[in-house]
């Protein structure tokens, strides 16, 4: 029988399952949207303790000068710049009310000095671990590898948070994607350890981050960019949650991606990845946690998500993205906000619970 091309992968699609498929919709949250002078963005996992659903996210105020004004000294650049962590509650998902400060900037030449953003929490055995991504202000944005991950323990979601006085990760040197022959990406490929997204699987805390080649994060040239700025993933592990953390050297882990978006699943680590690379906007699965496969195509996808961890991830292999919340990201003089995501699987076989039943 004569196949045609497209037929042979659609085949090969459907082995993965109908269920990985879905459709996100967005919906306006309260307390957390537009705000004229303050920028909110970048929201953890969404976590559920004591009936109260809590979340973690980047926050500054005042407008930003953009990547040409770097020179300028202590100009703002970005939103997330000159940014603290603070966390708001909620009682459906909808509503929210900023309760204050999480995690603050450090001192004056300390790792964490210039900001702290992007974070993500993991609860585990009663306490809370907080990963969050840093500037320090010991050299200009651009230089001197100055954006590590912090992280910040509590007993409780509501803090007090006690900050490590240092970095538990740093950005790998000098790794080849596809070594130094390949003029794919040759060179470093780590300049940046982005969005940390914490896990514990396998007896480990595997601590996932966004990075981008060299190129394009000191200079902006990318010789090779298929969509967006060049990122992909990597994974950092340790048995103990507060590190020392060694990266894996399968390193990039993925070839696509902007910020992370992980859960577990069947025994694996699924992820969503989102707007950069060429295998953007596709849910993958590795059963090992390392080893990517593109499971689906997905459309739409929310920007700098995090999603609800409801303990309930292998119901389904869409339970651990069901809904979360993510970013407007709205560049020029607009001001960022949260909104709320869903994923509604309906191309789905619908098992597993929270799912809508067939139509
Ligand atoms: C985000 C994330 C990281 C970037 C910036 C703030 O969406 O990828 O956190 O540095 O944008």
């Amino acid at each position: 029988m004569t196949r045609s091309l497209a037929s042979q992968r659609a085949a090969n699609y459907r082995k993965n399952g109908a269920e990985w498929y879905g459709n996100f919709t967005y919906t306006p949250i309260a307390g957390l949207g537009p705000e004229v002078g303050i920028h909110r963005r970048d929201p953890s996992s969404v976590l559920l303790v004591d009936d109260l659903y809590y979340v973690y996210y980047t926050r500054s105020a005042g407008p930003h000068f953009g990547r040409q004004s770097a020179g300028a000294g202590r100009a703002k650049l970005y939103p997330w710049d000159f940014a603290d962590i603070y966390y708001a509650t909620s009682l459906d998902g909808i509503v929210w009310q900023e309760q204050g400060p999480s995690v603050q900037r450090g001192p004056k030449g300390s790792f964490d000095a210039r900001t702290v953003c992007t974070p993500d929490v993991l609860e585990y055995e009663g306490k809370f671990y907080m990963v969050y991504q840093t500037q320090s202000d010991k050299a200009s944005y651009f230089t001197g590898r100055s954006e590590s991950v912090g992280m910040a323990i509590a007993d409780k979601p509501a803090g007090p948070w006690r900050k490590f006085r240092e970095e538990i990760l740093t950005p790998m040197e000098n790794g080849d994607w596809f070594g130094n022959d390949d003029s794919y990406n040759s060179g470093t490929f780590v300049g940046v350890t982005h969005d940390p997204s914490l896990y514990f699987y396998k007896g480990a805390f595997w601590l996932y981050y966004k990075c981008g080649s060299a190129a394009d994060a000191v200079s902006g040239v990318n010789p090779h960019k298929h969509s967006g700025p060049d990122t992909r993933w990597g994974v950092a592990t340790s048995v103990r949650p507060e590190g020392p953390y060694t990266h894996s050297p399968l390193n990039p882990i993925t070839n696509s991606g902007h910020e992370t978006m992980l859960w577990h699943y069947n025994g694996g680590i699924a992820a969503l990845l989102n707007r950069d690379g060429p295998e953007q906007d596709t849910i993958q699965w590795a059963a090992d946690g390392v080893s990517f496969e593109l499971m689906a195509h997905v459309n739409n996808t929310p920007q700098g998500g995090g999603a609800f961890r409801s303990g309930e991830e292998e119901a389904h292999p869409l339970a651990g993205i069901q809904w979360g919340l993510c970013h407007l990201d709205q560049r020029a003089e607009k001001w960022n906000c949260l909104m709320r995501f869903d994923l509604d699987p309906r191309q789905s076989n619908r098992v597993g619970s929270g799912y809508p039943a067939s139509n």
